[in-house]
């Protein structure tokens, strides 16, 4: 019977991936060995270091500065916030890394603009680095490898150079569906002008020009903090989701069901199930629940601007709970 329900499971993801064209490069890969012998030495990147450490000293100065902030001031960073983290999580994560929906042109654009408010490296190269991670989780080839603990699946992985493995097998992975889209080489393309402007003058420039903000708390409330929470937030999902949490799709993988990640992150704390069904666009079985992305597709279907949202059944959803889960589903 297990095995049964396991081809059923199997078939499934044949019929999900030949309907996704052949973007495949995002299921976990089995037969991947870790390397024998000691782990290359740690390089560490002092640039990135001292950017990050001033960054997050800035975020501190934006705090202390909310008191003073006009209340517009403060719905703007919060308006900053939520369209750059769109630019992640319905833009490089849900519909570029997995291809779990389809975008029109519009979107596509509204989309790229989001993610370079985001800056968290071009769509092509946070793709490239999200593939990997979901093919080779929790090993050397893994950019936030989660098993060398929580401050490298957070931060520290940004502050290294990357283990071998990962640039090894990123090479292998195929890329062809990012390579095609204009928008996303466009982005490439001119991502540094991209980020200067969308991510650091655009945020600080409008409260000073129209509300007469001025041009400190501007630059230290929606720039500065807006950005280092956006950063935090994302890389919640790569620590906490991969440590604290339930596992009711399978216990025999890190992930985590983390609902306070998945209100930071606009429901991206689901990581339990999105690593065990990668391809649903909703990244979780329970629709707009904690789910401001799910929220967002569902609109942009409306409005006719995507279509094509995979999802999967809750039979299946059933069958691998009850194979492979923790049992944890039964309690909740
Ligand atoms: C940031 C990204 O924060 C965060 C991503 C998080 C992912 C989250 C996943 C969770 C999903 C849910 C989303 C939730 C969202 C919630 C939102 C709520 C707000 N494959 O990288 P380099 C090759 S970014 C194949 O320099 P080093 C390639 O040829 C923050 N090849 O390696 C490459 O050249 P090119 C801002 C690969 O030297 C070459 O190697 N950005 C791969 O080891 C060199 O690559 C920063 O802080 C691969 N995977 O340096 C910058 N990787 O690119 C941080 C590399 O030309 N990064 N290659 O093709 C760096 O400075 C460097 O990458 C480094 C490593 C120092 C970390
Ligand atoms: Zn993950
Ligand atoms: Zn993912």
């Amino acid at each position: 019977n297990g095995d049964a329900v396991m081809e059923k499971d199997l078939l499934n993801h044949e019929d999900l991936a030949e309907d996704r064209g052949d973007v495949i490069d995002d299921i976990f890969d089995e037969t991947y060995q870790e390397k024998e012998g000691p782990k290359p030495p740690l390089r560490y990147v002092w640039r990135n270091i001292i950017l990050m450490s001033l960054l997050h000293l800035g975020a501190i100065l934006g705090l202390v500065l909310i008191p003073s902030a006009k209340i517009q001031t403060l719905a703007w960073a919060i308006l900053c916030f939520l369209v750059s983290a769109l630019g992640i999580t319905a833009g490089s994560h849900r519909l570029w890394s997995h291809r779990s929906y389809k975008a029109t042109l519009p979107l596509r654009i509204f989309l790229t603009i989001a993610n370079s408010i985001a800056f968290q490296n071009d769509i092509y190269e946070w793709v490239r680095d999200h593939r990997v991670h979901h093919k080779f989780s929790e090993t050397d080839a893994d950019p936030h490898n989660a098993t060398r603990g929580f401050f490298f699946s957070h931060i520290g992985w940004l502050l290294v150079r990357k283990h071998p493995d990962v640039i090894e097998k990123g090479q292998k992975l195929d890329l062809s569906d990012v390579k095609a889209d204009k928008v996303v080489m466009f982005q490439r393309r001119y991502y540094k002008p991209s980020v200067v402007l969308l991510c650091f003058t655009l945020p600080t420039l409008v409260p000073w020009y129209f509300w007469d903000e001025s041009i400190i708390i501007s630059f230290f409330i929606p720039t500065i903090l807006r950005y280092t929470i956006g950063l935090n937030a994302t890389w919640l999902v790569n620590s906490a989701a991969h440590m604290f949490g339930n596992r009711p799709y399978d216990q025999n993988i890190n992930p985590r069901e983390n609902p306070l990640v998945s209100l930071g992150a606009l429901g991206e704390g689901f990581h339990n199930y999105h690593h065990t069904f990668p391809y649903d666009y909703s990244t979780s079985e329970f629709g707009w629940r904690l789910n401001i992305t799910t929220a967002f597709i569902d609109l942009m279907c409306f409005l006719g601007l995507a279509s094509d949202r995979k999802k999967v059944s809750k039979e299946v959803i059933l069958a691998r709970k009850m194979r492979t889960g923790d049992g944890s589903h039964k309690s909740g």
